[in-house]
């Protein structure tokens, strides 16, 4: 016996698509160089350990910890809330300088013609998430920001430059590189959930990004 093959009209989701400028670049660095990126954040993080930052005003931390490479740290307290330091919070010490992988990186990827002053080293640990947002804290906002996944995956979302529109979802794995150029630049954007556990690349486990940011023009 045949049934019947009736097409019903298919209700596709909303196709959402990342936003204009919004680049990635599945598996850019291979296991050898994401060892030798764990490597360098293992070096600067005995100089520059990793601190907890806190929201302004409310002095809620945020579930990652941080520390930087670069001329310019992105750094957050209670008191002082969002800003570019040239010195560590607690040791008051310069920032380690970028190390030459991401320098060529910035150079194949970013079409900037000056090099970052700031990269941010976001680890986060399980449970660890980041809230919608924008980043607004630097003055050259046309500059891309080209970010660097270590470790355990993340589900990232990136939605348009109003909170709480459609977000497009990613899974951003080990060795991937995002590139957030033209308008991807103003758009909110959060990392919703770490896959704990499904790498081994970072020491005592979890995830690390790297995010480079040209902050003066
Ligand atoms: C999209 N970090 O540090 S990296 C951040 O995975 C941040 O740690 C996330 O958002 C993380 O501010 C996402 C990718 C990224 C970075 C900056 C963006 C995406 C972006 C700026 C605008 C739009
Ligand atoms: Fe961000």
């Amino acid at each position: 016996m045949f049934y019947p093959r009736i097409f019903k009209p298919i209700m596709r989701q909303p196709k959402t698509l990342p936003p204009p400028g919004f680049k990635h670049f599945p598996l850019y660095f291979d296991l050898a160089a994401q060892a030798e990126l764990i490597d360098c954040v293992k070096r600067a993080t005995k100089t520059a350990p990793f601190f907890q930052p806190t929201m302004p005003r409310t002095g809620t931390p945020l579930s990652v910890v941080m520390s930087n490479f670069g001329t310019l740290g992105w750094v957050t307290d209670k008191v002082r809330g969002y800003r570019y330091d040239p010195v560590h919070p607690k040791t008051g010490l310069a920032w380690p300088p970028l190390p030459d992988l991401l320098v060529k990186l910035w150079r194949d990827v970013s079409n900037w013609p000056d090099l970052p002053e700031a990269c941010l080293i976001n680890w986060y640990r399980e449970g660890s998430k980041m809230g919608a947002h924008v980043d607004n804290d630097e003055l050259a906002v046309n500059a891309p920001v080209v970010s660097v996944s270590l470790g355990d995956p993340a589900l990232f979302r990136i939605g348009g430059p109003k909170r709480g529109g459609p977000t497009h979802g990613i899974k951003l794995m080990s060795g991937d590189v995002v590139v957030m150029g033209g308008a991807s630049r103003q758009c909110y954007h959060s990392v919703t959930k770490i896959y704990h556990g499904e790498s081994a690349l970072v020491p005592k486990g979890g995830r690390i990004n790297l995010t480079m940011r040209r902050v003066h023009l």
